[in-house]
């Protein structure tokens, strides 16, 4: 019995980790080689600091603190109930209004980065004052070169599904994952012996053909990257299938079996609520003091003002809803490029006399020559429709 492992897990049990598990300090040999093999398939572009060398790092734990021994390996479930999972959830449901687009789960509440970080450094500095001497520790959660789910993985904190997401037996794959590398010697938690057996739920649902082979990513289709970590525009052909997603996507964990029956999270940091869903008008309109102040302590900051103006184009697009017409006619003429060659897009997919005035207005004294292929491909789509005075996607 290694009562020192014993002790680690609860006391991160105690400071509300819902998962804990121990693995050595070991290379991630596997891993590494195939994550170098994404790279050099060209399956992680658009991420330009995921280069070959934070790969190397990551997988080799020794080189990142010299006289590693064990990595505690910990989940935190974000799980918090979903529209009549538990009654109405008021203003803050997913689908609550039909102007809003939909928010991945994971950034529902406060931004886990700082309530995971601030907790693994509680654990780190209560582990040296129980032990009676100071852990030598390097750790992380999402923000480090290791593959938090190998190491999670490895740690039998879960198994992989073929979404590439780490399944978890008590809160399916709604949990954030991260680790403490550490000088403690621990004997190492065996794996899980799980697997997704026949299924492939996710891969028949993702609505962009992401996962382009069972446990493979294509990091460039994914609506999660092109909502959140792509800066650019998104490519045309992939518009149409992003459906109403304005920040990350939850398809391929919505359609899993295995989150059916997934615990709930106790973390008032994440039940707390505030952005289940957007209005996606409302977006368009913000100022950036008002991005900065409503989104200071949420995952959502990350897209950047920019990125989620371009998103709700998209989305509006999509949803074919025409009264978002004005708006997307105000962010043709003053947006920001990238917001105004997507609003131009939307536009082009709502049609009708109004959008297409908006369009003839812009082309006339717009000197962006990106928005400019953008607005003459929305009115050539528009000339070519047959249902150019009804918006697609009405009824
Ligand atoms: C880059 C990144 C992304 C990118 C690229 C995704 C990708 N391909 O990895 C984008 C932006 C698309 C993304 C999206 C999301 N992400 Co992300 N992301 C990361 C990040 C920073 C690095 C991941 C990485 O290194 N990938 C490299 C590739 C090679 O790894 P992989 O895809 O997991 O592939 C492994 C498996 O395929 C396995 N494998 C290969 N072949 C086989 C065969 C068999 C039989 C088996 C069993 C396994 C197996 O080995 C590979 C290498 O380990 C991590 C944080 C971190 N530092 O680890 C978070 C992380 C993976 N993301 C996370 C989350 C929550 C998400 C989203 C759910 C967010 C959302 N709702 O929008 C989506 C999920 C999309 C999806 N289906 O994967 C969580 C995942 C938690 C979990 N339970 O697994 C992480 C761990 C962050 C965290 N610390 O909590 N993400
Ligand atoms: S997050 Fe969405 S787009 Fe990405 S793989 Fe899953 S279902 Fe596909
Ligand atoms: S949906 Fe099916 S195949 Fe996909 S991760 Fe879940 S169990 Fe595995």
């Amino acid at each position: 019995m290694d009562t020192l492992k014993n002790r680690v897990k609860e006391y991160a049990q105690e400071l509300g980790f819902d998962l804990v598990g121990i693995t050595s300090s070991e290379s991630f040999a596997d891993h590494q080689a195939i994550a170098l093999e994404r790279l050099r398939e060209g399956l992680m572009d658009g991420l330009p600091w995921y280069t070959e060398a934070r790969v190397r790092r990551g997988c080799n734990p020794e080189e990142i603190l010299p006289g590693a021994r064990s990595i505690i390996a910990v989940g935190m479930s974000y799980h918090v109930p979903d529209e009549g999972d538990e009654g109405p959830v008021g203003r803050e449901g997913r689908r609550e209004s039909p102007g809003d687009g939909k928010v991945a789960r994971y950034s529902w509440g406060d931004d886990y980065h700082m309530v995971i970080k601030e907790k693994l450094k509680a654990l780190v500095e209560g582990l040296s004052r129980r032990l009676g001497r100071p852990i030598n520790a390097r750790w992380y959660v999402d923000d480090g070169p290791m593959l938090d789910r190998a190491v999670a993985q490895r740690a039998g904190i879960g198994w992989f599904g073929k979404n590439t997401n780490i399944l978890t037996r008590s809160h399916g794959s709604w949990v954030f994952l991260g680790q403490v590398i550490t000088d403690l010697e621990m004997e190492p938690d065996p794996p899980l012996k799980k697997t997704c057996g026949s299924c492939v739920s996710c891969i028949d649902a993702c609505p962009t053909g992401a996962i382009v082979a069972p446990y493979v990513i294509d990091n460039a289709r994914c609506i999660s990257h092109l909502t959140i970590e792509n800066r650019g525009p998104i490519p045309v052909h992939l518009r149409p299938l992003m459906l109403d997603w304005v920040f990350g996507c939850d398809i391929c964990q919505d359609v899993c079996p295995v989150n059916r029956k997934a615990a709930y999270s106790e973390e008032t940091a994440f039940r707390d609520r505030r952005f289940t869903s957007l209005d996606l008008v409302n977006l368009l309109e913000m100022t950036e003091e008002e991005f900065r102040e409503r989104f200071r302590n949420s995952p959502i900051k990350r897209a950047k003002r920019m990125g989620l103006q371009r998103n709700a184009c998209v989305a509006l697009g999509n949803r074919g809803d025409s009264t978002a017409i004005p708006a997307l006619s105000s962010v043709l003429r003053y947006g920001e490029p990238l917001v105004r060659g997507h609003a131009a897009w939307a536009l082009g997919r709502l049609g009708g006399p109004e959008a297409a005035g908006s369009l003839e207005l812009a082309l006339s004294h717009e000197d962006d020559p990106e928005v400019l292929v953008e607005i003459e491909a929305a009115l050539a789509e528009l000339a070519h429709s047959p249902v150019s005075k009804s918006p697609k996607g009405a009824p």
